[in-house]
């Protein structure tokens, strides 16, 4: 098996290869696909009866760190439902644990962060990120790229991703998972210096994390703010927008597309898409129509809720057609869940999910 070089390798350029012209790639273009791609946040992981066996007995930073099992992995999703992307399978905090922050993610708790960071040393002690910190994702990457290549009618895309600097921000500053993000608040208005040196050193290490992803083949990557809900769209302007612009601008620079997302985000989409999103995720809770007005001519992704997995599969799939409606109004639209895959859900309803969605006329 031959990897091509990074400077062979097909990111989504028009003209450069099949896999431009794969549906993921034309949405998310604003190009019209031979039918609306679906894939699903959090698509490989504990939904998967295959994941729990490859799995079993090995911790998660360990996981993300074994290119085989990280190929492994990312492809099971692929190969279960066909979806029209792969997303890579790592963690938003796996870039500081490859820095040497002293954290671990438990299972059933998520990351949980041994000295939380609150003040302008604790910043100064977290190193940057440099390729030679990460060479696990390098490999895996390029593994994957590899094989995705001869998944599906013009291969497969890739997507990378990283945290947003206010969401990775949350777990350093409370020490673990959060409801009320209280402690991070605190230190956003209580010393602004500080929350905007963490900020600038978070912004840093995911443009450095997202750059390895598509130096070594990524063709699309997703900045993650999952909990930037938790903000008015003020505080977000202020504290939080110019970190997660300069992450994409840095990733703009590579001429990939650039999909953000976050949860509870309704009020938020028009500053998550002008700063600096392609493609803007859409949480379920917010209509899908109401917000593709709301994010200035720009491609959606989204937004069914998890939930309607458990529904009974005629109204699963009413409710899909309605967000595939919905999603004609955008200049593209790439069909997902509104956040991700809930671990109990039974994967064969994802299969069928990703049929309709693959089936739906939209002529
Ligand atoms: O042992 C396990 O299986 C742990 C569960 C798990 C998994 C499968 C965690 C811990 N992370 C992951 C993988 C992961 N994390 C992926 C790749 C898988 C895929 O999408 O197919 C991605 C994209 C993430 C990103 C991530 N991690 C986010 C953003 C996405 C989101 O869901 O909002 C967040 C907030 C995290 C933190 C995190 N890591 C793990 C958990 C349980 C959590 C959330 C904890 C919390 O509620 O605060």
């Amino acid at each position: 098996m031959t990897t091509p070089r990074a400077d062979e390798q097909d990111h989504g350029t028009p003209g450069r290869g099949a896999l431009t012209q794969s549906a993921f790639l034309r949405a998310v273009r604003g190009e019209k696909p031979s039918h609306t791609p679906v894939w699903f946040m959090r698509q490989a992981g504990r939904a998967l009866p295959e994941y729990l066996a490859v799995r079993e007995g090995i911790g998660m930073l360990e996981s993300c760190m074994d290119p085989d099992l990280v190929t492994e992995i990312t492809l099971q999703p692929v190969r279960r439902y066909g979806v029209d992307a792969a997303i890579f399978f790592s963690d938003i905090v796996l870039p500081l644990k490859a820095v040497g922050v002293d954290l671990d993610i438990k299972p059933g708790v998520g990351p949980v962060v041994a000295q939380p960071v609150r003040t302008l040393a604790d910043v100064e002690a977290i190193p940057d990120l440099t390729p030679e910190h990460v060479p696990f994702v390098t490999a895996a990457v390029r593994s994957l790229i590899a094989e995705l290549a001869g998944i599906g009618e013009h291969g497969t895309p890739l997507i990378g991703f990283a945290g947003a600097p206010f969401t990775v921000a949350s777990y350093l500053v409370e020490g673990g998972p959060s409801k009320d993000h209280a402690r991070t608040k605190a230190l956003m208005y209580g010393a602004p210096d500080v929350w905007d040196a963490l900020m600038a050193k978070i912004a840093d290490i995911s443009a450095a994390f997202l750059e390895v992803q598509v130096a070594a083949g990524a063709s699309a990557v997703q900045l993650f703010d999952s909990w930037a809900g938790a903000l008015t769209p003020q505080d977000y302007e202020r504290f939080v927008m110019p970190h997660s612009a300069r992450v994409l601008a840095r990733v703009g620079e590579l001429g990939v597309p650039r999909i953000h997302f976050g949860v509870n985000s309704g009020f938020l989409l028009p500053l998550m898409g002008e700063a600096g999103a392609d493609v803007v995720g859409v949480d379920w809770r917010t209509p899908l129509d109401w917000a593709i007005g709301q994010v200035g001519g720009r491609v959606v992704q989204g937004n069914l809720d998890p939930t309607l997995v458990f529904a009974p599969t005629e109204v699963l799939l009413e409710r899909a057609a309605q967000v595939i409606e919905a999603g004609r109004a955008a200049p593209g639209h790439v069909f997902n869940l509104g956040h991700g895959v809930i671990p109990s859900t039974d994967p064969d309803q994802l299969a069928r999910l990703t049929e309709f969605v693959q089936a739906y006329p939209l002529d």
